[in-house]
């Protein structure tokens, strides 16, 4: 049975491949920026020129369909640089900002609207139409975890779209600044959503990227991303001083330390005037940092804050820190920085993980929100998918992102903070590959939009974020078969992972390279805090992991008043943190009526139904769809089904060996043993797709 399944899929791939329909297909390559006008647009500057009003006035004139548009640059008090005012009145539209960058945030807005049809009436001249847009993060980052060596950590979307460099220098990269065409596109992409900032390189940082050789590209790249209103930022790594020029120590303390970063500091800013900061991984897996030398995060980050102050350039401190000072690594960030707040000088943010793990399918916030009080913060969420099936499996993360806010918003009052912080900031881990479509998974498109739209505005909601996306990218009305199915599935799809993965709270469940289920992975001489057994705890008496005052690690007191009542007390925690704070026994009655361990195969197989489900649902577009795209997500799709039901079978037949309880009728009978589970290597036979250089080769 299970050899006929393999081969069905196996042929379904080595199809696609071969496939002669393939030619002259859409390759996704042109993201939600499709629209395009036979029309001669009537546009008007009243204001001087510059290359970012060359590029608002080349995308009206590409893509806008309605009547005159003037852009006009007007100081308005109290208005933010970079928001913009759309006035349509007859027919006219005018765009008015303080700013070029604003005009063209406001012109890509404008065609937003006119994409997705809520315009209409107004360009007809039918009713006055009027919006200003303000974003909430001032600074809205894309972290590229890209190394010089071309390859990109966590990254399933092919290789670095900025590095490939030789021990010589030579910079060999199908990149931005060697391949215009297809890359404008990348600044095009991040400007229509307002992103102003990409960190160039990978956080575990090499100290060559201070090299003069590498900051030379760096002020190539800057120069590129600069008119479409996009800082760089560098990723460094602590010990460059003693790596890259010899000196005794990297001692933030140390006189000729200070001066050597001032001095690098300066050495940037001769190159890129404009450059935005660091971006700093420290005393995290194995990384250098202050504490190398009995020094604080504070120590370190004002060092290089001090450097970069005279420029407006700031420090991102991570505080993904887990130093096994305690059993718990979820406490780890607020045990490190909660006695540093207030000492961090006023151009460091200190960045944080939008979970006190590691980026899983679900995670409560991290609790350092809301603890520190005197110190700007950013949250980093993860656009590439580590934990979340990478390029093979459906997941949209605008759900998990909208979850988050409103966590934070209700308890850590994460809108009042942000607005009154020095620094105002917001991260994300980019998905974005050398891939012909950008993100490995055609539909992950719509996280790379989700991040830049919730980065602009966090009150946004997920929903009407991916009808924007689908409209856009599939060029298919509101109301469509196309856009409500699509939307139906995005909308679904992370619940559908977090059920097949790790319902209930579970977390960091993965065997290999964080894709296959392992919750059976115990290795001897392991840190125990990198072991999925560490964190089901499953034995006979029950599961999950306990986080309480009363019985547990703590962790739950580091919350504030409300949340920490809610998850402390077993009967209030909600099911989807039950595990996450609580060892509960196998026949614990949960909140949907039914025992925990009828619960957790309910959700086992919900999430696989749902995912088979998701397929159906895209299969009923065939014809509709672009056949190339059709077939790529399809494939995918079927990779997503096969693995749902490994993850089903393994995990439930590894606690049934605890709970010793039968499985109820809902749950399909398993297809694979325990010990297949335990040995199948899931990555094999995984579908990549091509890059936009191989799909050249091919016509
Ligand atoms: C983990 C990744 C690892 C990163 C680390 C980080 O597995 O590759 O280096 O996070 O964020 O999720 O620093």
């Amino acid at each position: 049975m299970n050899n006929i399944r393999y081969c069905l899929f196996v042929g379904a791939v080595v199809f696609f491949l071969i496939s002669p329909l393939r030619t002259n297909a859409d390759d996704g390559s042109r993201l939600w920026l499709r629209q395009t006008s036979s029309q001669k647009a009537q546009i008007t500057l009243e204001t001087k020129s510059s290359l970012t009003t060359d590029i608002a006035v080349n995308e009206l004139t590409q893509g806008w369909h309605g009547g005159p548009v003037i852009l006009k640059m007007s100081k308005r008090k109290g208005m933010k640089a970079d928001a913009f005012t759309i006035n349509i009145h007859n027919g006219s539209t005018t765009v008015i900002s303080p700013s070029d960058i604003g005009l063209l945030y406001g012109v890509y807005h404008l065609l937003r609207l006119q994409g997705i049809g809520s315009i209409v009436d107004a360009v007809n001249g039918e009713r006055s139409y009027s919006v200003t847009e303000t974003p909430f993060h001032d600074i809205r980052v894309l972290d590229h975890w890209d190394n010089l060596d071309g390859n990109s950590e966590r990254g399933y979307a092919g290789s670095s779209i900025f590095w490939k460099m030789n021990e010589e220098g030579v910079n060999d990269v199908a990149g931005i600044v060697n391949n215009p065409l297809h890359n404008t596109m990348y600044m095009r992409a991040n400007a229509s959503l307002g992103i102003n900032g990409a960190v160039l390189n990978n956080v575990n940082a090499s100290p060559r990227m201070l090299t003069h050789e590498v900051l030379d590209w760096v002020r190539q790249y800057a120069d590129v991303l600069r008119p479409y209103g996009i800082k760089v930022y560098l990723s460094v790594n602590f010990s460059s001083p003693a790596v890259l020029d010899g000196l005794k120590t990297s001692d933030p303390m140390n006189k000729e330390v200070q001066r050597w970063w001032k001095q690098k500091v300066k050495e940037i800013y001769n190159l890129i005037p404009d450059f935005g900061g660091f971006l700093v991984k420290a005393n995290s897996e194995g990384q250098p940092g202050p504490m190398d030398f009995g020094r604080t995060h504070a120590d370190g980050a004002n060092m290089l804050a001090k450097a970069l102050r005279p420029y407006g350039g700031i420090v991102m401190w991570r505080a993904f820190v887990y130093s096994p000072t305690d059993p718990d690594r979820a406490k780890q960030a607020c045990l490190e920085f909660k006695d540093l707040d207030g000492l961090f000088l006023d151009n460091v943010i200190i960045q944080i993980k939008n979970g006190p793990i590691d980026f899983q399918p679900r995670e409560p916030f991290n609790p350092l929100f809301g603890t520190l009080q005197k110190t700007s913060n950013m949250v980093e969420f993860q656009v590439t998918q580590e934990y979340l099936g990478q390029s093979n499996h459906l997941a949209y993360l605008g759900t998990m992102w909208q979850e988050f806010f409103e966590d934070v918003d209700r308890y850590a009052n994460y809108t009042a903070y942000q607005q009154q912080a020095h620094y105002n900031a917001i991260s994300g881990v980019a998905n974005i590959g050398t891939d012909a479509s950008w993100c490995g998974h055609p539909l992950a498109q719509a996280n790379w939009y989700a991040y830049g739209r919730m980065a602009w505005n966090p009150h946004l909601d997920a929903k009407s974020i991916a009808e924007e996306w689908a409209v856009q990218t599939f060029l298919s009305p509101q109301d469509s078969k196309i856009t409500a199915t699509v939307v139906d599935m995005l909308m679904r799809s992370r619940e559908a992972v977090v059920d097949y993965e790790m319902p209930l709270g579970l977390h960091h469940q993965f065997g290999d390279s964080h894709y296959a289920p392992g919750p059976w992975q115990n290795f001897p001489g392991v840190r125990r805090d990198w072991l999925p057994v560490f964190y089901n705890k499953a034995d006979s008496l029950g599961i999950g992991f306990d986080r309480t005052v009363a019985t547990g690690s703590g962790n739950t007191a580091q919350y504030r008043d409300e949340f920490y009542h809610m998850v402390e007390n077993v009967s209030t925690c909600p099911d989807k943190y039950l595990l996450w704070f609580h060892h509960v026994p196998w026949d614990y009655p949960c909140q949907s009526g039914r025992i925990l361990w009828d619960e957790l195969c309910f959700r086992y197989q919900h999430g696989l139904d749902e995912v088979r489900d998701i397929q159906r649902q895209w299969n009923s577009l065939q014809g509709e769809i672009d056949l190339d795209i059709f077939k790529d997500v399809q494939v995918r799709l079927m990779t997503q089904v096969r693995d749902a039901e490994w993850w089903k079978d393994g995990c439930l037949l590894y606690f049934q060996t605890f709970s010793r309880m039968a499985f109820p009728d809902y749950l399909d009978p398993p297809v694979h043993t325990l010990e297949e589970c335990k040995s199948v290597k899931l990555n094999v036979g995984l579908y990549r797709s091509p890059s936009r250089e191989e799909l050249n080769r091919q016509r």
